[in-house]
């Protein structure tokens, strides 16, 4: 009887959890409407700062313990000097909500293992092992309540220097470790530290995850989802368990719209954590453009500051994030809520971003001749700049070739920019953008084959590349019996160039590239083998710790409007690791 009694209690216990379910629309909600969140690394190594006894340590200012192989015992030594008297919670927040910025996620815990919050699981933390002794984190996560912006937590899940049996102290800790004690005994209570004593959290934001196997990573996505359902995973929780996003690699953005949920983690100069030494900041156009640049591919940006020892964001960063606020408050109605363009391919000019019954059309490089945007096909009410409140009609023109099936809209845009950075049109159409399906030749002639838009076949069956790492590239193309196929519309027959660009790859230091694989090129009865050698090279505004390399591949000829198919096959690749970073083929006319 007693026995019946406990298992319809467990049986009721069950379904409470389970009907506490929230659907995966639910739980994402507020994270793809935010679209721009503030990253902040912040922790023990703010006080080196980049140098070491003198020598400045090579890489990421986190780093630093592991790059200068600084021993446990020598490094614990800086919570003694850990005193951060000007951090003011207020303030980080204040900064974050003047840039535009819907969440905060902040270093709990780097692999240095260092907490930032008061621990039970271990006395290395802000409160038990520093003069400054309060919890730096509970005062952020309590004035992001107040203030209405969310706080999520980063936390190191696998990489843990402090201890003996976490991962990738070799130095200190040469001999075999115990990882699953250290999830046991370190990861797992601080995790329910996070989760229960500061309130609703946004996301817990694992990372580098290296050897975690499929079950211990599910535990840890269990205990948090036990813990708070409504708290999001990020990309890179590791054992190839499915999170709630993908992550791209730092500061990488891909090629081309992506239509599932990302986040690029970026930098404003070239640390995380706050080096003396890094003056080498991006402007505050460039992150402008960018913030447009990976709304309208269907992203978000988390974007980073890392505070010095005394609690403050530098000067630089706070200058870069008040610019882009100042673009923020008169054009945030284009990034907030929006999803990404209806057309995959980057446009010369700028990209798009949309609404139901709107487009936003971001606008980077101004026109100096007439303004068209090709294949849309709803009908549209009203063109107007974002920028202007009195919202004065901008004349335009609908046209459409039936012999094509191919829409065009001209739009008459003033002669100067309203803004010199993003300038902003909105397009009001009728219901839910609806693009042409098919790739289409632009005004400009030009045809543009991304990766990521590509069929992709090995003999008879799909096959899959990852073109969501890095600069867009494909990561890990080294079979060259898959090949890529487009199907795209040609509106002005002739002769094409075609310029094959691939992508630099690799560390953001040192970037690599890997030439000398031979492709075959096919179009109709037009086909021929090319070399990929490095014919030049182009900064990537959109990916800047990569350039692309583009290679000229001969060229092929349309002989009237119509249906085309292009074909990229490789006959060989050269030796070598990196294999084919191929990113896409651009059409370009040959006279
Ligand atoms: C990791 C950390 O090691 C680093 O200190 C920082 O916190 C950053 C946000 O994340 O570094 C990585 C992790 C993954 C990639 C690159 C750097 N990646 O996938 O390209």
């Amino acid at each position: 009887m007693k026995k019946t009694f406990l298992f319809l209690i467990a049986l009721i216990c069950a379904y409470h959890s389970y009907s506490q379910n929230i659907s995966q629309e639910e739980r994402m909600k507020w994270w793809r409407d935010a679209r721009f969140g503030l990253f902040i690394h912040w922790g023990l190594y703010a006080i080196p700062a980049g140098e070491w006894k003198g020598k400045p340590s090579t890489g990421l200012g986190e780093w630093i313990m592991k790059r200068s192989t600084i021993p446990v015992a020598e490094y614990e030594q800086l919570a003694k000097q850990f005193n951060p008297v000007k951090f003011d919670a207020k303030k980080f927040v204040a900064i974050a909500k003047d840039a535009g910025m819907k969440y905060i996620a902040i270093t709990s815990k780097h692999h240095d293992g260092f907490a930032m919050f008061k621990s039970h699981a271990s006395k290395y933390n802000v409160v038990d092992a520093t003069p400054y002794g309060k919890d730096i984190i509970k005062a952020l996560a309590d004035e992001c309540h107040k203030q209405g912006i969310k706080i999520c937590f980063y936390y190191s899940q696998s990489r843990d220097w402090h201890e003996p049996n976490g991962l990738d102290n070799d130095w200190d800790f040469p001999a075999q470790r115990n990882f699953q004690q250290y999830l046991d005994e370190k990861v797992k209570p601080q995790l329910t530290e996070l989760l229960t004593q500061y309130g609703e959290i946004g996301m817990i934001w694992f990372d580098t995850p290296m050897t975690i196997t499929k079950e211990q990573a599910q535990s840890l996505k269990d205990l948090v989802r036990r813990l708070q359902p409504r708290c999001i995973i990020s990309g890179r929780l590791g054992g190839g368990v499915e999170t709630d996003y993908k992550s791209t690699g730092d500061n990488s953005i891909p090629a081309a719209v992506i239509r599932e949920d990302w986040e690029v983690p970026a930098t404003l100069n070239n640390t995380w954590g706050f080096r003396k030494d890094d003056h080498h900041w991006k402007s505050p156009e460039d992150i402008t453009r960018l913030l447009f640049d990976i709304a309208s591919k269907g992203g978000n940006y988390l974007l980073n500051v890392g505070p010095t020892a005394e609690g403050v964001i530098p000067e630089e960063s706070v200058n870069i994030l008040s610019q882009v606020g100042k673009w923020m408050k008169i054009n945030h109605e284009a990034i907030y809520g929006t999803k990404a363009s209806p057309f995959n391919p980057e446009f010369a000019w700028g990209n798009i971003t949309t609404k139901p019954g709107k487009l936003y059309l971001g606008i980077y490089q101004w026109p100096q001749t007439g303004f068209y945007l090709e294949g849309i096909k709803n009908k549209i009410n009203k063109v107007y700049l974002l920028s202007d409140p009195s919202k004065r009609p901008i004349a335009f023109k609908e046209t459409y070739d039936r012999v094509n099936d191919h829409h065009l809209l001209k739009i008459n845009l003033p002669a100067n920019a309203p803004d010199k950075v993003v300038s902003v049109v909105v397009v009001e159409i009728q219901g839910n953008a609806d693009a042409e399906k098919t790739i289409t030749q632009q005004q400009d002639r030009t045809v543009k084959l991304p990766g990521v838009d590509a069929k992709i076949y090995k003999g008879d069956s799909a096959a899959k590349l990852n073109f969501i790492s890095r600069a867009g590239g494909a990561e890990g193309w080294v079979d060259p019996a898959v090949n890529l196929d487009w199907q795209f519309k040609v509106i002005q027959p002739g002769t094409y160039k075609v310029d094959i660009i691939t992508t630099e790859t690799g560390s953001t230091e040192n970037p690599s590239w890997q030439g000398d694989h031979v492709v075959k090129i096919i179009s109709g009865n037009q086909s021929f083998e090319t070399k990929i050698v490095p014919d030049s090279k182009e900064y990537n505004q959109r990916s800047q710790y990569w350039k692309k390399i583009h290679t000229n591949g001969g060229t092929v000829t349309f002989d009237k409007p119509g249906i085309y198919h292009l074909t990229l096959a490789p006959v060989k690749f050269s030796e070598g690791k990196t294999g084919f970073t191929f990113r896409e083929i651009h059409l370009l006319p040959a006279y």
